[in-house]
């Protein structure tokens, strides 16, 4: 190996650097599934490393009060094994974070998976050796490994962010971030606690910090659309109906747009009259959950049909919320429903019905700093015990740029997403052969429900190693040009849906001062990616550029063209 790869620290430790086929970074849902295709179907040696002391990802970091997840339980599982589907059972309609973690670990114990997972080691530096076609990955903990395969598994919303603000040090209460819960739980009891931020997660926590706190206040920056979630226990009736359909279920949710199980409605907004419309959106609020959305075909679409959509919201928390200085807050919304991530509630819109929950406006007078005795704005100072940033992530790029990748003639991936995330169908960047990133920006990800696109990039990149593995190509790489063509059609998918009358979000990086504005995920749907991700793996690989064989042939794939290919199998109209 050349000098120069190694640092000082993997110097130290050149004795004892674990060599594998594949390393994975990561044990939430991708990185379990991934080790066990690699392992014990594809036959390569593999180790996962994790940051955290057990199995969760994105479950293991985020237990703040109230998480839960906003896809249906029976929904937001592995559908890879009918033994799996079959023993567990979800207790809830969406499952709390303890719950998956459980579900995860269940997982994992069953399929003997903690044996190859290294736990409580952060990566830090990951450099792609081309004289030696291997992954030299290093942990902050000194650990080293050699590896011809490196995946990605670190998620989407990984990497937290706290916002700077002057004079955080200086308070003398205690603070936390969402993403970083303490395991041991806060105790909120008797506190004068103020939380900062009304996304997903906020939402989630207000009305659960609210039942304990002596006082709650929300500083709330942009007000927020939220649907009913209507959580409750699931029947016995409800669990025959599941085991009794498990086909037809996983058939939906590997064929919507956004691999949920429920069929997006091919009525318009405005092919109903107003009494029909009215009585389809209310039978929707009332069943609650992220099916809201579905109830139309155009409200992703089309800006008038959205209006109503978003009409109809506005009204319902404005027959919720009793106090209309507040309602008036609350309702002020200044972007189209759903481009945003559309949050679901249990009883949010209700808690500000509670004496001891105060909204605050930090978009009129927004927070100056933060004193030693609590939250300052323009108008007041707030005096509290315990403060919550419920302020969101570092989104899709911030998990891999943290991990300091550096590919081929010693590129590294901060710079060549400067200007935004790019890559070839989320999964593969020109100059980091070998490098498979699950979950990635430009593939749906974050759009989706997340365990239907993990199965999906896990079983292509299985399938795509096995390939590799089958006919002795030594390496897999996409090309500058196919890239540039699929970052072109992402930016039409998402063109063609109204996230762009919202560019002030996380999707766009637009909530990390100086990230660059580039809608991150792929809207055209998961039944068009699946699609596409198909086709190039029968074709092939067509896109990417395969390295040499062990007798020194270059693979040569076949010349169809990537555009062709995006096109054969574009699915008839928009989908997100
Ligand atoms: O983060 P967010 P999140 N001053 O970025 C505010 C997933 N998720 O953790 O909108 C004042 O959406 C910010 O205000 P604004 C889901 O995909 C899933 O809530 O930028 N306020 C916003 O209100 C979700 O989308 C589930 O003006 C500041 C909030 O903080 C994603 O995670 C549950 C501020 C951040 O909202 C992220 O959601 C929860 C500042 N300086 C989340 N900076 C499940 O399915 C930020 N804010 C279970």
């Amino acid at each position: 190996m050349p000098d120069g790869v190694l640092s000082n620290q993997k110097k130290i430790n050149q004795g004892r650097i674990t060599k594998l086929d594949a390393l994975i970074i990561g044990a939430g849902f991708s990185g379990l599934y991934q080790l066990l295709c690699l392992r014990d179907k594809v036959g390569l040696s593999v180790k996962v490393v994790e940051a955290g002391d057990g199995v969760g990802g994105t479950w293991y970091w985020n237990r703040y009060p109230g998480a839960r997840c906003d896809s249906e339980s029976h929904s937001y599982s592995y559908y890879f094994s009918d033994e799996i589907l079959k023993e567990w059972k979800w207790s809830e309609r969406y499952p709390g974070h303890a719950e998956v973690v459980r579900y995860l670990n269940f997982v994992a114990d069953k399929l003997d998976l903690k044996r190859d997972i290294n736990f409580n080691l952060r990566v830090c530096s990951a450099t792609y050796n081309a004289s030696e076609n291997v992954w030299a990955v290093e942990t902050e903990q000194g650990e080293c490994f050699e590896c011809t395969y490196l995946i990605t598994a670190v998620g989407c919303l990984s990497s937290t962010n706290i916002p700077t603000f002057p004079g955080h040090e200086s308070f003398e209460g205690e603070w936390y971030h969402t993403g970083q819960w303490p395991h041991e739980g806060v105790d909120f009891t008797g506190k004068r606690v103020g939380q900062i931020g009304t996304g997903s997660t906020g939402i989630q926590a207000v009305p659960v910090i609210a039942e304990t706190a002596k006082h709650l206040t929300v500083f709330q920056r942009t007000a927020n659309y939220s649907v009913p979630a209507k959580n409750g226990p699931l029947s016995k009736e409800f669990q025959e109906y599941l085991d009794a359909n498990r086909a037809d279920i996983k058939e939906t949710i590997r064929t919507t747009p956004n691999g949920h199980p429920f069929v997006i409605s091919e009525r318009k907004v405005f092919d109903v009259n107003d009494a029909e419309r009215e009585k389809i959106f209310e039978e929707a609020w009332e069943h609650g959950g992220l099916g809201f959305r579905a109830c139309f075909q155009d409200i992703a679409f089309d800006k008038n049909a959205n209006d109503v959509a978003a009409d109809f919201i506005k009204r319902k928390i404005r027959s919720i919320v009793k106090d209309p200085k507040t309602a008036d807050l609350l309702t002020d919304i200044d972007h189209p429903y759903a481009t945003k991530r559309p949050p679901i509630d249990t009883n949010y819109f209700e808690t500000y019905n509670r004496d001891n929950v105060d909204l605050v406006d930090v978009r009129s007078s927004p927070i100056e700093c933060i004193t030693p005795k609590g939250v300052k704005t323009g108008n007041a100072e707030y005096e509290l015990d315990i403060i919550v940033f419920a302020t969101g992530f570092d989104a899709m790029t911030g998990p891999l740029l943290r991990l300091n990748i550096e590919g081929r003639d010693g590129i590294k991936l901060a710079d060549i997403w400067e200007a935004g995330p790019k890559s070839y169908l989320g999964l593969q960047i020109p100059g980091f052969p070998n490098l498979f990133t699950i979950t990635g920006p430009g593939s749906p990800s974050v759009l989706c429900n997340m365990p239907v696109a993990i199965e999906q990039h896990v079983e292509w990149v299985t399938d795509c190693i096995s390939f590799l593995e089958d006919n002795k190509i030594a390496s897999i790489e996409a090309t500058k040009d196919s890239m540039d063509k699929w970052v072109s059609h992402v930016n039409e998918c998402a063109d063609v849906t109204l996230m762009p009358h919202a560019k002030h979000t996380w999707y766009y990086g637009a909530n990390i001062p100086g990230k660059p504005r580039v809608f991150m995920p792929y809207a055209g749907g998961m039944a068009r990616y699946r699609a596409i991700c198909d086709d190039i793996a029968k074709q092939k690989y067509i896109g990417f550029k395969l390295g040499e064989t062990d007798t020194g042939d270059v693979w040569s794939a076949p010349s169809i063209s990537v555009d062709d290919l995006v096109e054969a199998a574009m699915v008839k109209g928009p989908a997100v």
